[in-house]
């Protein structure tokens, strides 16, 4: 019998909250996955044991700031695309190292891009374009052919690796693609980030294990969807006839403050005796709304966003409080919030 070979694939950032479900994406679809991952003083592989796929991941050690390690991980697992998920994300922390996400976030892409060409022209890429990049100003409805104007050294990093994405697309005819993805949540979200503070805050302050949430600006409004609805259109941006980049949102803009309110409902509490605020969390330039039209991802990629504002707070806030419960009951399993350090012991973190 002829031996039918699996499709292989490189992701980079595995780790993180994108990768991991990504990885178990495309594990479901029968594919050999290798992940790109950087050696910490402490391993950080919670979110791929947390969805049980750690054991069927063939990892790679590979930093965004090395481009040997690029080089070599593109060698080693010969893919037939790349997901290039890899970043410094955070907007706030991008204040604190601007350079180092320059590099990590921007420059890195030009690393694999260059390697393709090189190595195999026949390699796929998807590039994690971000919402981030239209910045502050634009009060309407945005689209893959909307103005940016990024208004962070993240956005500015992101900027770059768009660009340079498009560049080897015309220049040397690679299948490169820029996903324009809005924010998107889950439980498996960084604890740094807003939806995932609150929802954590939210369960602990309902099981007495804390008092206050305090956030920055509550006015600032985003279009959040659901994670491993958005993993799904990264696949479908590589397995078009032709190389092109989409919007990826819900159509739907939500303030903080909307979100606050969802979560403390969902635990039958009123938010305002709960919430504080403080200009520490307050970002240096702010993007104050962001909304995208995934008209176009619709049409040709035939996807659309399934789960709706109120329930992705209750995912997560659910999900946030079963791990308390369980941790509190002395149950031990893959967790970050139980590590992560008190805000109150972060200095100068411009948020
Ligand atoms: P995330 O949870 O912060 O994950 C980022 C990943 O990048 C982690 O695996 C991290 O590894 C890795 N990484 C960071 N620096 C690295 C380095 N120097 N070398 C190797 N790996 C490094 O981010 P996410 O939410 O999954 O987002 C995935 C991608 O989509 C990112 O590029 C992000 O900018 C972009 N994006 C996200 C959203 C969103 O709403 N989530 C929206 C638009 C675009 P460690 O675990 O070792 O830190
Ligand atoms: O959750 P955030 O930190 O996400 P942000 O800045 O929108 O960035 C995320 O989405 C981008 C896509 O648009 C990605 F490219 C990026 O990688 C990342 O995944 O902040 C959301 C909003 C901001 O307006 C912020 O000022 O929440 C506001 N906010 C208010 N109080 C806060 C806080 N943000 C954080 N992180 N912490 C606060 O206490």
């Amino acid at each position: 019998m002829k031996k039918i070979n699996k499709k292989k694939t490189l992701i980079t950032g595995i780790t993180g909250q994108d990768g991991a479900y990504l990885a178990k994406f495309l594990l479901d679809k029968g594919y050999e996955v290798y992940g790109g991952y950087r050696r910490l003083s402490t391993p950080n592989f919670w979110r791929l044991q947390y969805l049980g796929i750690f054991e069927k991941i063939k990892l790679i050690p590979m930093d965004l700031i090395d481009i040997n390690s690029i080089y070599e991980a593109i060698k080693i697992s010969q893919p037939d695309e790349i997901y290039h998920l890899g970043a410094q994300s955070f907007v706030g922390a991008s204040f604190d190292v601007p350079q180092a996400t320059a590099e990590i976030t921007g420059l890195a892409t030009t690393a694999f891009l260059e390697t393709i060409r090189h190595i195999n022209s026949k390699i796929k890429f998807y590039q994690a374009s971000t919402s981030e990049l239209y910045g502050d100003g634009a009060y309407s409805m945005l689209r893959e052919n909307s103005p940016f104007r990024p208004s962070s050294p993240y956005a500015v990093a992101k900027l770059y690796a768009y660009w340079i994405t498009r560049v080897y697309r015309e220049a040397y005819g690679i299948f490169a693609v820029n996903g324009i993805l809005f924010n998107h949540e889950s439980p498996l979200r960084g604890l740094e980030f807003v939806t995932r503070k609150i929802s954590n805050a939210v369960a602990k302050i309902y099981l007495g294990l804390e008092k206050e949430l305090v956030l920055g600006n509550l006015d600032a409004k985003r279009d959040w969807g659901y994670a491993p609805e958005y993993v799904e259109s990264m696949w479908l941006m590589l397995q078009q006839p032709e190389p092109d980049d989409f919007v990826i949102a819900t159509n739907e803009t939500h303030s903080v403050k909307e979100f606050v309110k969802e979560a403390f409902k969902c635990v039958s509490l009123n938010f305002q005796k709960y919430i504080k605020t403080n200009p520490r969390f307050k970002r240096k330039f702010e993007v104050n709304f962001l909304l995208g039209d995934y008209s176009k991802a619709k049409k040709r990629l035939n996807w659309e966003p399934k789960t709706k504002f109120s329930d992705l707070v209750k995912i997560m806030v659910n999900e946030d409080l079963n791990r308390w419960k369980k941790w509190q009951d002395g149950e031990r399993f893959a967790f970050d919030a139980p590590f992560y350090p008190s805000e109150k012991n972060i200095i100068n973190r411009s948020l």
